[in-house]
């Protein structure tokens, strides 16, 4: 009964609209499609995440700057991990290694891709188990371009894109390429 005549109180006092606005934000947010997000400038599509299975994990997704100015993505964040960093793989002295990487600039109209041998997310330190199906939070910092906050699916036997060298999988890198067996998706 406590509870009723609180929510009732709190209900009158605050103005209608208000009211109706803190109870759909939650709602409207769960519609996103998982891997998809946007703001006015930019929009993020088809992200995944994979793990290597030794706490460390891997994200991708399609970037599309819709604004005539460029922008740059300065940062990741995520509640999934201890630390989410942007990433690159580098061949030095024909070993591929990995890098931090600290922006990535989208030309006005322009399109780049995280992905498997290229730039990317990398989650270490999980506080999430990334485990198939799972969604992972991941929020994209571009600048003056604003954010963009997406989940993305784990799906460990995505085959990596088509332009991208077998050789260089990020998580064959770290994983003696116990990965390599899902093609079921390679149409993409
Ligand atoms: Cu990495």
């Amino acid at each position: 009964m406590k509870t009723l005549i609180t929510a009732a109180s709190v209900a009158a006092l605050l103005p209608l609209a208000a009211f109706a606005q803190s109870t759909e934000a939650p709602a409207a947010a769960a519609k996103a499609l998982p891997g998809f997000g946007a703001n006015s400038d930019i929009s993020v599509s088809d992200g995944y995440a994979r793990t290597t299975g030794k706490g460390s994990g891997s994200g991708y997704a399609h970037l599309q700057n819709r604004s005539d100015r460029e922008c740059h993505l300065n940062g990741v964040t995520s509640t999934a991990a201890a630390r989410t960093e942007l990433h690159t793989n580098r061949e030095d002295d024909g070993v591929m290694k990995m890098e931090k990487v600290e922006q990535i600039t989208l030309a006005p109209g322009g399109e780049d891709g995280l992905t498997r041998g290229g730039n990317h997310v990398m989650f270490t330190g999980f506080h999430q188990k990334f485990v198939e199906g799972d969604q992972i939070p991941l929020t994209l910092d571009f600048g003056d371009c604003g954010t963009v906050a997406i989940t993305l699916p784990v799906d460990n036997r995505r085959a990596p894109e088509a332009s991208g060298a077998a050789g260089m999988d990020h998580s064959a890198m770290d994983h003696s390429g116990t990965e390599q067996s899902g093609t079921e998706h390679s149409g993409h």
